[in-house]
């Protein structure tokens, strides 16, 4: 199994639920150069991380690529089994932060990709922080009453928000304004496996 990856990226969450799989794998970080270079364009065409290969099938699109793993190593309960409660949530969970906070994110860090005016980056990014404070207002009273984004028990949708609310930290109205979603990164930070995480891509938690 082979992870192309990139740090502090939105791949971060692929390479916590492969340390939380548990089995051999290898992960190569990318430049963004890199990202566009035709070798890879051939895995995926996006030009993005992350691609996860196994067996030699490349599987592109984070929440495709977390739906596939929990699937296919059913033993590392990274999320609710198909046909079973809470699946739906699931679904939906791994769907916003893919659909919906992701895509609030590049018009923070990517701006100029949103306007044709050279003037208007600054208030593209404005609105950006609007549409983010919106989802992570939702993420964050979706958890006042549960420590983990399906419930009692940890998921990929913890991973795949670990690194959306990571990003956040630098934003005006900064994650740690959002007590229960700090809360849960903080927890996150503190497992092995995220540290490990880390330690690959030279980051360091953000909290
Ligand atoms: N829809 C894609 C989006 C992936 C994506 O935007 N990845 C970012 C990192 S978080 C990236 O590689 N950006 C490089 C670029 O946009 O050029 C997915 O969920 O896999």
């Amino acid at each position: 199994m082979k992870l192309y990856s990139a740090p502090g990226t939105c791949a971060t969450a692929i390479h916590i639920a492969l340390e939380w799989i548990g089995k051999p794998y290898e992960v190569e970080h990318l430049s963004m150069k890199q990202m566009k270079e035709p070798e890879y364009l051939k895995l995926n065409p996006s030009g993005v991380v992350p691609t996860f290969v196994n067996n030699e099938i490349p599987y592109t699109e984070a929440a495709a690529i977390l739906f596939h793993l929990t699937d296919a190593f059913p033993e590392a309960e990274l999320g609710p089994a198909v046909g079973g409660e809470n699946r739906a949530e699931f679904y939906r969970w791994i769907s916003f932060l893919s659909g919906t906070l992701h895509p609030y994110y590049w018009l923070h860090f990517v701006p100029s990709r949103f306007t044709t005016d050279e003037e208007g980056t600054e208030a593209v990014q404005e609105a950006s922080h609007v549409m983010i404070d919106k989802a992570l207002t939702q993420i964050d009273n979706h958890l006042a009453n549960r420590p983990y984004m399906l419930g009692e028990k940890k998921s990929v949708v913890d991973a795949l928000l670990y690194p959306m609310a990571s990003w956040g930290y630098g934003l005006p109205k900064p994650t740690s304004e959002y007590p229960n979603i700090h809360d849960l990164v903080k927890r996150l930070a503190s497992e092995e496996a995220v540290t490990n995480v880390h330690r690959s891509q030279g980051t360091h938690p953000k909290v």
